[in-house]
């Protein structure tokens, strides 16, 4: 089954970076692009025509960081913020992640499951085709495996690619207060290899800061995920420098996230290890921090720049992906071509499925969007909003 879809410009993102074809054309045949390029070039072929009325083709969005399933909400938290009280007061204060722990764990499959759909669903209609989504809020086996088989279904019932990572790393769950080198050899010797045994990881993230876990604990996790053939991520340099992401580096994660105190050392040692920089604008403006990543340094050794949500109850409670574009031009100084290339291409790296996702060419999946607008930058320019879209995923057209 063929379908030509024309009458349309596409943003392709071929050659490893932002690109265009102006008055495109898009074979696909079945789930997959056959052919990609100018329309006055393309192939004889019996095939289904779909007009797109002069729109722009993307690849379909992918939201390579999350933390969408989870209990409870904080508003209550950024309403104490903003009568001065910091993260930092309310976290040792018994709230914070902490919070978000126990409501979780009070919470059922089906209520879990309930909430992160109706969160998903915002992605969704962004036009986000991809996302990656991390555990982190059960801290215990039990939890952990809730929450990861909430994110596996969510994948099953709705029409997205899902990838489930591992954060059982994210904080101290309160059984183990004061014990951080028990609670990992935990993770490192039960939680982890039961989980991966099951089929329920795709990756393994943890928490590297000065309030969570060192870079010791971190490397102790990374070599046991090693041994399960289990690719890394880690959260790095958020609030402080550890160099964690020179350390996710030498393991080869596909990223390091958040990096606002990541060092020009940090940003050398990434290129060369191919592990993407994945920002969370969406984090630095709701936390009203001041220290920017360092955009020179990671632009002038080659290191790609991915743009996530990072969504979560607690320091990014953002449902657009779009919205995440327009902060990462405002407050980073991202172009909208290099914002575009961070939802898209970078984003497909970071969860290391570049070679399916991420770009619009021959031989990848039919996952992309037609959006009704002028110019690319129009997707950066509007403060999230929906916009008038066909979302393709796997060569037909979705509906959400
Ligand atoms: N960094 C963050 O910004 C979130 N987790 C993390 O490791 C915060 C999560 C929360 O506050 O619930
Ligand atoms: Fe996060």
């Amino acid at each position: 089954m063929k379908t030509l879809w024309h009458n349309c410009h596409a943003a392709s993102m071929v050659g490893g970076r932002y690109s265009i074809i102006e008055n495109a054309a898009i074979l696909t045949d079945g789930p997959l692009i056959e052919w990609i390029g100018a329309a006055h070039a393309a192939p004889p072929a019996d095939a289904t025509q779909v007009d797109l009325g002069g729109a722009w083709v993307t690849p379909g969005l992918i939201d390579c960081h999350t933390h969408t399933v989870f209990g409870g909400n904080r508003s209550g938290e950024f309403e104490q913020r903003l009568q001065g009280v910091s993260y930092a007061e309310i976290a040792a204060a018994g709230g914070g992640i902490a919070s978000t722990v126990r409501a979780t764990r009070a919470a059922t499959a089906d209520e879990l499951f309930a909430s992160a759909r109706r969160r998903l669903v915002s992605l969704l209609r962004d036009g986000v085709t991809t996302v990656e989504m991390k555990s982190g809020y059960g801290l215990d086996l039990a939890n952990e495996r809730k929450l990861l088989q909430v994110i596996r279904r969510l994948g099953e019932e709705l029409p997205v690619t899902v990838r489930a990572t591992c954060l059982a790393a994210h904080a101290l769950p309160p059984e183990y207060a004061g014990q951080a080198d028990a609670y990992i050899d935990h993770i490192c010797t039960q939680m982890l290899p039961a989980l991966a045994e099951e089929g329920l990881v795709d990756a393994v993230d943890a928490f590297c800061e000065y309030l969570a876990f060192s870079p010791e604990q971190v490397e102790r996790l990374f070599k046991v995920a090693q041994g399960l053939d289990l690719p890394v991520k880690l959260h790095a340099e958020q609030l402080s420098s550890l160099h964690g992401s020179t350390l996710a580096a030498r393991y080869h994660a596909l990223s390091a996230d958040h990096l606002e105190f990541m060092t020009e050392d940090d940003a050398q040692a990434m290129a060369a290890a191919g592990t993407v920089a994945v920002l969370l604008p969406g984090a630095f403006y709701f936390l009203r921090e001041t220290q920017l990543p360092p955009m020179e340094a990671l632009r002038k050794h080659g290191v790609q720049i991915a743009i996530a949500s990072d969504l979560n109850p607690g320091t990014s409670p953002a449902l657009s992906l779009r919205l995440m574009m327009n902060m990462a031009c405002t407050l980073f100084r991202m172009t909208p071509e290099e914002a575009l290339a961070g939802v898209t291409l970078h984003a497909a790296t970071a969860l290391g499925m570049q070679a399916s996702h991420g770009s619009l060419e021959a031989g990848k999946h039919a996952d992309f969007v037609a959006w009704d607008i002028d110019r690319p930058a129009d997707l950066a320019y509007w403060l999230g909003g929906e916009l008038n879209k066909r979302v393709v995923r796997h060569g037909a057209l979705v509906s959400i």
